[in-house]
């Protein structure tokens, strides 16, 4: 049994096919991860979604900021954009089952002993074990009949930064902001959503979230993580895994065997 981990796939069926047929991908005895994303900006997000789906048990993934857009457009508390490419999914006689199954998957896993896999990382300063929890206590408001609570109020500003005492939307807010947008960190721990250039390209003090002093992975730890397309997975550093290739933008689809690691990619 081999298992694959999957960047950004945003739609990209066609890309997706291909890339699992190189890997001679066989869904009875082999599992595919994915780091979110998997809709949002790509043209094909139905024929996405219907296959991922398909795989069943085969199958596993966490949330991205596309995929919980998506729920906040279909919950009416944001609006489509043409460029989001989510036409086909609210056009669709089965547009419940569609969010019924998003709203399922979590924002934190742990495909194999010791590896963390989220959409845009660990933050620095939680262990794996705390993202997990973190993760679920979103999961199971997401998964309440009251979600659109949580949908609405994603979006509003702030907290910069996380205290365990953070209760609430806020909370909720810092810990979705965390595992689904993150990208570079202040030295006190604020996020920052401005900047989306490669690692090195951004002023001081911002620092890749994963070179912030504050990070707590442990020498024999892994993070598998998407996002970023414009790190194009040059974290530098093998511990922390990066998936996203930008497919969506014409760049490539990428997937990670875990064990040999081993990158593989097809081009969009
Ligand atoms: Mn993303």
């Amino acid at each position: 049994m081999a298992v694959y981990v999957v960047g950004d796939i945003q739609g990209c069926y066609k890309p997706l096919r291909r890339l699992l047929a190189k890997a001679d991908f066989n869904p009875k005895k082999d599992q595919l991860w994915a780091c979110g994303d998997l809709i949002g900006r790509g043209t094909q997000p139905l024929k996405t979604l219907d296959y991922l789906i398909s795989l069943g048990h085969s199958f596993q993934t966490v949330l991205g900021n596309h995929d919980l857009h998506f729920l906040a457009v279909t919950a009416g508390v944001r609006p489509a954009k043409k460029s989001d490419h989510f036409d086909q999914l609210l056009d669709s006689p089965y547009l419940s089952e569609y969010v019924q199954w998003l709203r399922q998957q979590p924002l934190a896993l742990k495909p194999v002993k010791s590896t963390l896999l989220t959409h845009a990382g660990l933050y620095p300063g939680w262990s794996i074990k705390q993202a997990l929890a973190l993760g679920e206590e979103v999961s199971d408001w997401l998964q309440s009949d009251n979600y659109h609570s949580l949908l609405s109020g994603m979006y509003d500003p702030g907290p910069a930064s996380w205290h365990e005492d953070l209760s609430g939307i806020e909370r909720a807010r810092f810990i979705i902001n965390a595992m689904t947008r993150m990208r570079f960190v202040y030295p006190n721990g604020e996020l920052d959503f401005k900047w989306t250039s490669q690692a090195e390209k951004a002023p001081a003090p911002l620092v890749p979230w994963f070179r912030h002093p504050g990070q707590q992975l442990k020498k024999h730890q892994t993070v598998l993580f998407g996002h970023w397309a414009a790190l194009q997975t040059q974290t530098h550093h093998r511990q922390y895994v990066g998936l996203d290739t930008g497919c969506v933008w014409g760049g490539k689809l990428t997937m990670i065997k875990l064990g040999r690691m081993k990158y593989m990619s097809v081009k969009a």
